[in-house]
């Protein structure tokens, strides 16, 4: 820091005396000394461009003069020069607001933050304590720290990747790590070593590392998260009913898990494989029939909104389809005219290459022309009385390579229709089923 008093400017003509243009004989020697603290300056900086300089005090001229440009030269700037022209005054002489007073910054200074005024305590009032106001100049000589947020980093969607950020500060002052893991410009998230979980992918976001040092200042730095979408995994496959006939309707369910919540949220589509191949992606809930008896291994790929396609997935259960059907005097075909109250054998037979034995076929009766594959779903039949002390009320009777069961007609008013349901293996479905008509 130099110091300085200049040459006043006594001697001068007065700036509105009767010798125009005014001869202004002072600036000589001021011309020499600013020449002098110039050489000073310049020979200080061409030793260390960075070293601290500052120049500063009453250099009896203006900003714009040249003695304040001879000293400048190169080396220095007039902070005055930083602040608006109507701000540029730290003295009033004559009605006239000017600049004798200065602080000028070299080397390493001027790239630094800092804050100038001239203090006006004195030049803008009429009882003075001086007839100069002092100037202020702040200067941070804090350095902010490096910062290196790493990265770009790869992870998949569900999973975590520690981020790593790496900084050091100029002065050596330690350090300390903050992270926006969210993007919302807030460094919530501190440390050097932070875990960052993926939610969902594909996406490529920013996060940001802020590296502080001991004084508050601090660097940004940011990096690229890679996250990388992840099929699905399907858990189950349920093929319902897994016994059934030919031809009768089998209801395909997977379900599927997925490390990303969106993409669980999203929901899947779905391709099912019943012996021919995948077919197209679609929705869940596939109904399939197979047209010949045989058992049959169904699977099943589950595809999320991203075009991430699981594994195929085996359902260890077969489907195992036989065939079956109404053996005369009952024709499914046609409706089947009866009297109330006769008794009619209604026979069936089931297999596959054969006879399959040891079931207990449910039959039941239901009013009206009822055909379960397209009407809705109603469970309000009828057990019916057996015509036949042989059998169990509900239940066909196995004889002789045949299931069979002596139907009592109900009694209902002639032209009355009812149908006739049974259930090879029991439950809802599979169904077989033909339709009576009371006569005349
Ligand atoms: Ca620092
Ligand atoms: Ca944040
Ligand atoms: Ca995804
Ligand atoms: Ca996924």
């Amino acid at each position: 820091m130099i110091a300085n008093h200049f040459n006043s400017k006594g001697g001068d003509d007065p700036l509105e005396g009767r010798f125009q243009p005014p001869t202004r004989s002072s600036e000589v020697q001021r011309h020499q000394q600013a020449q002098i603290v110039h050489d000073f300056v310049a020979s200080i900086e061409a030793a260390d461009p960075t070293a601290n300089v500052v120049v500063d005090g009453d250099l009896n001229d203006f900003e714009f003069s040249d003695t304040v440009h001879i000293l400048e030269n190169g080396v220095l700037t007039d902070l005055m020069d930083t602040l608006p022209e109507n701000q540029r005054y730290s003295y009033v002489f004559e009605g006239n607001s000017q600049t004798l007073d200065h602080i000028l910054l070299g080397g390493g200074l001027l790239s630094r933050q800092f804050v100038f005024d001239p203090v006006h305590v004195n030049a803008e009032f009429a009882t003075q304590a001086s007839d100069h106001d002092p100037s202020v100049v702040r200067i941070s000589l804090n350095d902010a720290p490096s910062a290196d947020a790493g990265g770009p980093y790869s992870v998949t969607e569900g999973s975590t990747v520690t981020l790593t950020a790496s900084g050091s500060d100029p002065e050596g002052s330690p350090v300390s790590y903050a992270w926006d893991l969210d993007g919302n410009r807030t460094f919530e998230t501190p440390g050097q070593s932070v875990s960052y979980t993926a939610v969902e992918g594909p996406a490529s976001p920013t996060v940001q590392v802020r590296v502080t040092d001991a004084l508050g200042a601090s660097t940004d730095a940011q990096a690229t998260v890679n996250i990388a979408n992840v099929a699905p995994t399907v858990a189950s496959l349920t093929a319902a009913p897994a016994i059934t006939l030919s031809g009768q309707g089998v209801t395909l369910t997977g379900t599927a898990t997925d490390p990303s919540g969106p993409d669980t949220t999203a929901g899947f589509t779905w391709a099912f494989d019943t012996g021919s191949g995948f077919g197209q992606f679609g929705s869940n809930g596939v109904v399939a029939s197979f047209a010949s008896c045989g058992m049959y291994t169904v699977a099943a790929k589950a595809q999320d909104k991203d075009g991430g396609i699981s594994a195929p997935f085996t359902d260890p259960t077969a489907v195992r389809v036989f065939d079956g059907g109404f053996d005369p005097p009952v024709d499914p075909e046609s409706v089947n005219l009866v009297h109330a109250g006769q008794v009619v054998p209604v026979k069936i037979t089931v297999g596959c290459n054969g006879f399959l034995s040891g079931l207990h076929p449910a039959i039941t009766l239901r009013s009206g022309d009822y055909d379960p594959n397209v009407d809705p779903d109603d469970p309000t039949y009828y057990i019916q009385d057996s015509g036949s002390s042989a059998d169990t009320d509900g239940v066909m009777r196995e004889v002789s390579g045949q299931y069979v069961y002596n139907l009592r007609v109900p009694t209902m008013p002639a032209g009355s229709l009812f149908t006739v349901l049974i259930r090879p293996f029991g439950g809802q479905t599979p169904v077989l089923h033909a339709l009576f008509k009371i006569r005349r």
